[in-house]
């Protein structure tokens, strides 16, 4: 399934709710944000999936007139996607009506478009895509690839064939780092250039010779060597993490 990105409660009063949304969610609010073309003010809490607290903002606003028919509660669920366009036509193509014909902006700089409840049994859907994305090339590791992509939040610039390294400046612009699985092998054979953006290399033990020799072959390059029998499924959390700690830098 796609990835739930948030879901969004209706509420009258977002002051008034607060604490309650403190202890379900186990986090502190984001600071509230006005989003003027829904009509809304918004308020996120948690991080991954998040709870959206909505409030409207005006007699014209959507929220307004759900408030007025329906009373507090769950309003829509959003679904992260990479690319909210593609998501967009793919629903179109299905027989569905988006309620606009490109993505607008949503809250956090999200680009977002919905489908009616009509259309739906009765909730309202929303899809978003993240402002947060990385480009990465994935070299050796079609399972991860996949993975990460289905997160959301991860762009694959180009088509790569298997066993072929980029490194250096054949590693496109946008490339915010590059994800090697199993190759450390072949890297430390070769006189291959250091990846010139920061690399994780999974599935490789800190004290092999190969990931010894890579590391003194790439002293300039961020390297992060993972630890030997990581599964897979761990890989998404780590990756956003080491992504974050570059943005801290
Ligand atoms: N969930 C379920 N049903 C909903 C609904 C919701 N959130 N909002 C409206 N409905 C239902 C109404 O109850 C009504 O049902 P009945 O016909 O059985 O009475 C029907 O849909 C039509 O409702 P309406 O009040 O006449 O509203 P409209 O058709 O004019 O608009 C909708 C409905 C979904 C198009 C409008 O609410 C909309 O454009 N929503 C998207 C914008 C939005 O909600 N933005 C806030 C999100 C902010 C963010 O996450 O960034």
């Amino acid at each position: 399934m796609l990835p739930v990105d948030h879901v969004g409660i209706a509420v009258n009063d977002g002051a008034a709710v607060e604490s309650l949304l403190v202890k379900l969610a186990d986090s502190a609010p984001a600071l509230p944000e006005d989003v003027d073309r829904q009509g809304v003010r918004v308020r996120f809490y948690g991080s991954g999936t998040s709870l959206e607290i909505l409030e409207a903002l005006g007699a014209e606003s959507a929220v307004t007139k759900y408030l007025e028919k329906r009373g507090e509660g769950l309003h829509h669920i959003a679904f992260r996607v990479a690319d909210a366009q593609t998501h967009l036509d793919r629903m179109r193509a299905a027989g569905f009506q988006p309620l606009t014909e490109t993505p607008v902006p949503g809250a956090s700089g999200k680009r977002i478009f919905f489908l009616h409840p009509r259309d739906t049994h009765g909730f309202l859907v929303e899809f978003c895509q993240s402002a947060k994305q990385y480009a990465v090339l994935f070299e050796h590791c079609a399972g991860l690839e996949e993975i990460m992509h289905k997160t959301g939040y991860c762009r694959i610039p180009t088509q790569q064939l298997p066993g072929h390294v980029v490194t250096g400046n054949a590693l496109p612009k946008i490339c915010r780092s590059l994800v090697v699985q199993n190759a450390s092998f072949e890297l430390s054979q070769g006189e291959t250039d250091a990846p010139r953006v920061p690399t994780l290399i999974s599935e490789v033990s800190t004290d092999s010779h190969h990931a010894q020799r890579l590391q003194s072959q790439w002293s300039e390059a961020q390297l992060v060597i993972l630890p030997e029998n990581l599964q897979l499924k761990h890989l998404p959390a780590i990756l956003l993490e080491f992504w974050a700690s570059m943005e801290n830098e």
